[in-house]
């Protein structure tokens, strides 16, 4: 087997041509347009690109399955409701290309797994179920029903159900992710880890604390009359680009933006709006009147220090303080001791930064609050949402027009999952509503999140893992331990549209189980089938795909779960599972009873629009907390104490990619093209490690927790705005560099946006392991000899914490 390192990946036609150019300093425009239909023309061709693209986010049509950013009313859609990544997500489900059985046939696993994460979505639509056989080095075809038993004969086969794992990826329908729930339920196991405890958990436990819901509470009317955005750590030029759009509405009334992030990104700089005349003629409209450029992780200590501000100044809403809240006095003591130095080392901002920051807080009479990983994605997550929070409730921006909350939600139906009880920890109150309508005991104690659940697979405690969508392998933390997770299991089991790395990195049997998707009609029992979702507002409605299914052997994603359940539990409880997967309405029916909010659900999500959730504070200035009122809430400020010689990193998204899934090479608004193994770092930084701007390099991870050497090798050094000691990479490539027992407090969210690493010449021979990222990710196929090899341990940074 060849010791081909990452960065030398032959498959990735590009890659060798890596191309870095000046930035840019605005989003979208035409070219945004221009190179949406490049995307979607020779994946999708004409036909379906034009037919999808036409009920793409319309009342009738289907949902994107990109973003959770919400739609407009149906009064105020365009007919094209959509963004450039939204078409890109499109395009790469309605692709025409097919990875059918003879390509299993003629690519072994190994093959396959030397090749980039990109290539293997180039292969096209999944179109039966597979199976890969104990010793086999090949995914062979295999029929539904054989397919069900073989799940349930392993489940069956288990000593105890919650050493089975059953992970969801955010972009599952609420009707398959209610049936999936009971079924994990009713098997007797809560283990339903899903992408969310990787993503806005902390935002799920601190709201829930700070507030009573772990929800946004706002609507778009709210971003629209803001006088004040705040946007931290979160980059909507890429990942949710039509809330440019609606910035741009706010900023025309009159609000005022702040953004809060490391890197100057295009998206919060300028906005060329490609539906409007002005947007393609014009020179946009700015976004951001103030920009601070915080380091990595001090936004706690920045949202400290401007809550002293606000205090000192008098500058509170008592009314709402007085009526709706508790804990205020000891906050307002917290914050009046906050040193002015340690929050200026934290943040890397001027005392004048922030107080100007303060200032327009104070005059502004509505503040809207969004962020999305850049917080949540930090050991102090919750704690910094929770001072979030603390600001809102001092100024009274809950619950009133033009102000609140914003989460902003990461994949399409990640909200609506959580809604429907895809949840390790579920709340008694659902738990009951279950027993009540199903008549049987659910678990009580808690299941496993998705670090615990690797851990368990890791350490032989779990022996069956389920996918209902996702990228398992590559999205979790520590590719190579996740990867040893997955091939210690006895059954891995993938329910995917297309062909990645987690399908690759099996247990002693696998299965892929291809999907439609959403862009597909979904016919069952007869009747043309369509399945509800939750935006990032709360916003329930119906989808419905308009193109024919890529092949005539899949099954919905709903009739895939009950399929299985049905083989593993028969009629045990008297559980309907074929008639939920003929007829959606039957799973709707049993949601109507069962989660709060949803009474009369059929009837309601079927409006144009749909319905919205209930949120109490939204709604009435009503906290369910444990004192029945908004919790302030008091945390104190750690400095991130990196090593001598290290930085912290931060590992996002470019923007030709959606999550794992790689739709291109490209990362434009940044000037990157051609290829993704960079290192984004500050001129002072590169010359003090020793290095020159172009210079190749190997990123060493560091982490006392264990003895292993963690590596991603081969990454071109890019001199970039960024402030000193904080480093930025692209996910999914520097996995392997995020530490599994590095985790956010509270939340248990891996650290992804602060990993400790430094800088070494890339080094001749590096043994590898197999795993996509790692030195040799897309090489070392399943040869196992290089797994161990070469991982010496690194000695280790003094005082790392
Ligand atoms: N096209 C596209 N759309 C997507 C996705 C995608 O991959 N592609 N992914 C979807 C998903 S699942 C999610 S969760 C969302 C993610 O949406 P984002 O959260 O926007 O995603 P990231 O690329 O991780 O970007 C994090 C941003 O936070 C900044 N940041 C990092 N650390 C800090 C910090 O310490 N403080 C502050 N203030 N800022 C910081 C980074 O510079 C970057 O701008 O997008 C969703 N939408
Ligand atoms: N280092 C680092 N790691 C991260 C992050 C980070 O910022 N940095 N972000 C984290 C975040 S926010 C998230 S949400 C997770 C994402 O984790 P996941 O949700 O597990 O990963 P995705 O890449 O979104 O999953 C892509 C796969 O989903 C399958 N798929 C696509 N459409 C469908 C469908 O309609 N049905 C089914 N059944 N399958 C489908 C395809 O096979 C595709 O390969 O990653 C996390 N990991
Ligand atoms: S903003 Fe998000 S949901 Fe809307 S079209 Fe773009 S990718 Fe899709
Ligand atoms: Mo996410």
């Amino acid at each position: 087997m060849s010791k081909r390192r990452s960065g030398e990946n032959v498959t990735d036609p590009g890659e060798t041509h890596l191309k870095v150019e000046e930035r840019e300093t605005h989003a979208a425009g035409v070219k945004a347009v221009v190179i949406a239909a490049k995307h979607a023309l020779p994946r999708a061709g004409v036909v379906r690109t034009m037919r999808s693209f036409l009920k793409l986010n319309q009342a009738d049509g289907f949902d994107c399955m990109s973003c959770a950013w919400p739609d407009p009313d149906p009064e105020h859609r365009h007919t094209a409701e959509f963004c450039e990544n939204g078409a890109k997500a499109v395009a790469e489900e309605a692709d025409r290309r097919r990875a059918d059985p003879a390509f299993f046939a003629t690519h072994t696993i190994p093959a396959l797994d030397q090749q980039s994460e990109w290539w293997l979505g180039q292969q096209g639509r999944i179109t039966e179920p597979l199976v890969r056989r104990p010793g086999s080095d090949h995914y062979e075809p295999i029929s539904w029903d054989a397919a069900f038993r073989l799940i349930a004969d392993e489940l069956k086969s288990l000593s105890s159900p919650d050493e089975a794992i059953f992970y969801t990826s955010g972009r599952a329908s609420n009707e398959v992710a209610f049936a999936y729930q009971l079924f994990s339920r009713a098997f007797g196991t809560n283990n339903l880890p899903d992408c969310s405890n990787m993503c806005h958990e902390s935002t799920s436990v601190a709201l829930a604390e700070s507030i009573g819901i772990g929800k946004a509470s706002v609507s778009m009317r709210d971003v629209y009359d803001a006088e004040l955005i705040v946007i931290a750590g979160q980059n909507p030029g890429t990942n949710h680009p039509r809330m440019l759009s609606a910035l741009e509405i706010a900023k025309r009334r009159g609000a005022k933006i702040v953004a809060i992030n490391p890197l100057r990104e295009a998206g919060l700089i300028n906005f060329r709006n490609p539906q409007e005349v002005k947007g393609i003629v014009g020179t946009g409209v700015d976004i951001a009147d103030d920009y601070l450029q915080i380091k990595l992780g001090g936004d706690l200590a920045l949202f400290q220090a401007v809550g002293s501000l606000l205090v000192e100044w008098d500058a509170l809403d008592h009314d709402f303080i007085d009526t709706h809240t508790t804990g205020f006095a000891d906050w307002a003591a917290h914050v009046a001791q906050v040193d002015h130095e340690l929050v200026v080392e934290a943040t890397g901002l001027s005392w004048e930064q922030i107080t100007g920051f303060a200032e327009r807080l104070r005059a502004s009479k509505g503040t809207v609050w969004c962020w999305a990983m850049g917080i949540t994605q930090h050991r102090n997550g919750v704690a910094t949402i929770k001072e979030i929070v603390n600001l809102a409730l001092a100024h009274g921006d809950i619950g009133k027009r033009g102000a609140g909350l914003f989460p902003v939600r990461g994949h399409s139906n990640v909200q609506g999952d959580r809604t429907m009880g895809i949840w390790e920890r579920p709340p008694a109150k659902f738990l009951d509503a279950l027993q009540q309508e199903f008549d049987f005991d659910p678990p009580r104690e808690h299941g496993l999140d998705t670090v615990e659940a690797i851990r368990a697979m890791r350490d032989d405690k779990a022996h069956v893992f389920i996918g209902l969508g996702g990228n398992f392998l590559q999205a979790a933390p520590d590719t190579d331990i996740t990867s040893q997770a997955l091939r210690n299991c006895r059954l891995t089991v993938h329910i995917s549209t297309k062909l990645n790395r987690s399908h690759l990195h099996t247990g002693t049997t696998a299965l892929i189980l291809p999907t439609l998707g959403r862009t597909e009609k979904d016919v069952r029992g007869g009747k043309e089938q369509f399945v509800t979702v939750e935006d990032s507002v709360c916003s329930v409605h119906a989808s419905r795909g308009p193109l024919a299914p890529a092949s005539t052997s899949l099954l919905s994603e709903t009739a895939i779960i009950c399929g299985i359940a049905e083989a593993t539990l028969g009629d045990k409880y008297g559980i309907r599972w074929s008639a939920m997967a003929n007829d959606y309405d039957v799973v709707r029916e049993h949601i109507s009873r069962v989660v709060a909010g949803c009474e009369d659900y059929t009837q309601r999500v079927d409006r144009p629009g749909g319905f919205v959730m209930p949120h109490p504070p939204r709604d009435s200035r009503t906290f369910e907390t444990k004192s029945g009122l908004a919790e302030f809430a008091v945390s104190p400020i750690e400095l991130l104490q990196v090593p001598k010689g290290c930085l912290l990193l931060q590992t996002m998204r470019s923007h030709d990619q959606f999550n794992t899934t790689i739709y291109g090479l490209d990362d434009r608004y940044r000037g990157i093209h051609n290829g993704r193994r960079v290192v984004f770092l500050h001129r002072e930084d590169i010359a003090a490690a020793g290095f020159n701007n172009g210079d190749h390099v190997d990123l060493i991870g560091h982490w006392d927790g264990d003895e292993i050497e963690r590596v991603a090798a081969d990454f071109r050094i890019v001199e970039y705005d960024t402030p000193r000691g904080s480093a930025a990479a692209y996910y999914p490539e520097t996995n392997p560099l995020v530490p599994l027992d590095s985790t956010a407090v509270g939340s248990n969210t891996p650290t992804s946006k602060a990993v400790v690493i430094s800088l070494r010449p890339v080094q001749a021979v590096a043994p590898v392991a197999p795993g996509a990222g790692r030195p040799g990710a897309d090489e070392g196929g399943q040869d196992e000899v290089g797994a161990d090899e070469g991982h010496k341990r690194f000695p280790q940074p003094e005082h790392l914490s």
